[in-house]
C-alpha cells in the first residue's frame, strides 16, 4: 500500500514537473505565432470600380460646382461611416486663372491615438478642362473623371472598408487631396509655377495636425486603366527609394510583377512633390505610365473619355491589394 502511495506521488511529481517544463514551450510557440505574417484581408476589385462609378455619378467634382461639393459630403459621410475620425479641410484657393477656389481636403484617421502612422493619399476633384480630347469643341468642357481622379479614391474607400473590419499594427490616414487638376489649360504655355496641385500644397504647409508625420506616404493616382503600368517614378525614386521597393517587391510576390515594372521613369509633377517637399514624409506616386500615348497618361487621359469604360477591377485589385499588403504588414 505504501509502495503504491508512494507511486502516485512520484507520477503527480512527474506530472508537475512535466507541467512547468511546458511553459517555456508555450511562450515559444507565442513568439512563433508573433511572428508570423499576418492575415492580409481580400481587396475587392468591383466593391472598389462601385465606388469609383459612385464618384463619376454625381458629376465632374470641379471645384465650385454643385456636384463637387455633393461628392465631397458624401465621401466624409462614407469615411465616417468606416470608422475613420475625419477633418475637412476647408480652404479658399487661387488658381493660375485668378479664380478662387472653394476648396477641401479630406483627413480620414483610423485610430488616431497611434503614434506611428501610415499616409495613404489620392486626389478627388476632376479636371475643369477636356484639353487633351481630339475634338477641340470639348476643351473647356469639364471631364468625367473615372480614372484621373476617381479612382485612387475608389482604391481608397475599398481600404477605408478592410480598415474598419480589420485594424492595422500602424494608423492609418487616408488624405484626399481637392484641386490637383485645376493646373494651366494645355492651350497656354506652362508660365505658372505650381499651378497644379493646390490642395496638397496648402496641406504640406499647414498639416491637419501641427507636427503631422507619418513613417511613409504612397500616392494614388489614374490607376484604374486596364492594362496599366506603374514604374518608379522620379520624384519617389529620389525622395523615397526604399519605399519603392517596398511597394513594387510586395506586388511581385502577389503575382503583380508585370503591371508594377521594376524600372525607373522620369519625374512627374503630383500631390507627392510637395508632400516630399515641404514634410518630412516620403511618398511616393503610384501613376500609370503609357509609353504608347503622347502625353505618357494614357490615350483617355484629360479627355471626355476618361469614363467608367476605362475603368478595370482587375488593376483596381492589383494596386488595392498591394496596398493592403504593405500595410497589414507594417510593424
Ligand atoms: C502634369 O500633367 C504636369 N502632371 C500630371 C499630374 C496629374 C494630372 N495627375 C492627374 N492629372
Ligand atoms: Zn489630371
Amino acid at each position: 500500500m505504501s509502495r503504491y502511495i508512494a507511486y502516485i506521488i512520484f507520477a503527480t511529481c512527474c506530472l508537475l514537473s512535466c507541467g512547468g517544463g511546458a511553459k517555456p514551450v508555450i511562450a515559444n510557440d507565442t513568439a512563433k505565432a508573433s511572428k508570423q505574417p499576418v492575415v492580409v484581408p481580400s481587396f475587392s476589385g468591383d466593391s472598389a470600380y462601385s465606388f469609383v462609378d459612385k464618384q463619376v455619378a454625381f458629376g465632374p467634382r470641379v471645384p465650385n460646382t454643385q456636384s463637387h461639393k455633393e461628392c465631397g459630403d458624401w465621401l466624409e459621410a462614407t469615411l465616417r461611416a468606416y470608422g475613420a475620425d475625419v477633418i475637412a479641410q476647408h480652404m479658399e484657393l487661387t488658381a493660375y486663372t485668378g479664380t478662387k477656389l472653394q476648396a477641401r481636403n479630406i483627413i480620414a484617421q483610423f485610430q488616431p491615438q497611434k503614434r506611428k502612422r501610415i499616409m495613404l493619399c489620392a486626389h478627388w476633384d476632376t479636371r475643369p478642362w477636356a484639353d487633351a480630347d481630339a475634338n477641340p469643341a470639348n476643351h473647356r468642357k469639364p471631364i468625367p473623371g473615372a480614372n484621373d481622379g476617381g479612382s485612387g479614391v475608389g482604391v481608397l474607400l475599398e481600404v477605408a472598408r478592410h480598415l474598419s473590419a480589420t485594424p492595422t499594427e500602424l494608423g492609418v490616414d487616408i488624405i484626399l487631396f481637392d484641386a490637383e487638376d485645376y493646373g494651366t489649360h494645355a492651350s497656354e504655355s506652362d508660365v505658372t509655377e505650381n499651378s497644379w496641385a493646390l490642395g496638397s500644397q496648402y496641406w504640406s504647409r499647414i498639416p491637419h495636425k501641427e507636427n503631422y508625420n507619418a513613417r511613409f506616404g504612397i500616392l494614388l493616382d489614374i490607376v484604374g486603366a486596364p492594362g496599366s503600368k506603374f514604374y518608379r517614378e522620379g520624384i519617389s525614386q529620389y525622395f523615397a527609394s526604399g519605399i519603392i521597393d517596398k511597394v513594387w517587391s510586395k506586388a511581385e510576390k502577389l503575382g503583380y510583377g508585370d503591371i508594377f515594372v521594376n524600372e525607373e521613369i522620369g519625374v512627374i509633377t503630383d500631390d507627392h512633390l510637395y508632400v516630399n517637399k515641404f514634410t518630412r514624409i516620403p511618398c511616393i506616386d503610384i501613376i500609370n505610365y503609357d509609353v504608347e500615348s503622347g502625353s505618357g497618361f494614357g490615350a483617355n487621359w484629360h479627355t471626355m473619355n476618361d469614363n467608367m469604360e476605362w475603368i478595370s477591377p482587375g488593376t483596381l485589385k492589383a494596386v488595392g491589394q498591394t496596398v493592403l499588403a504593405v500595410i497589414y504588414n507594417e510593424k
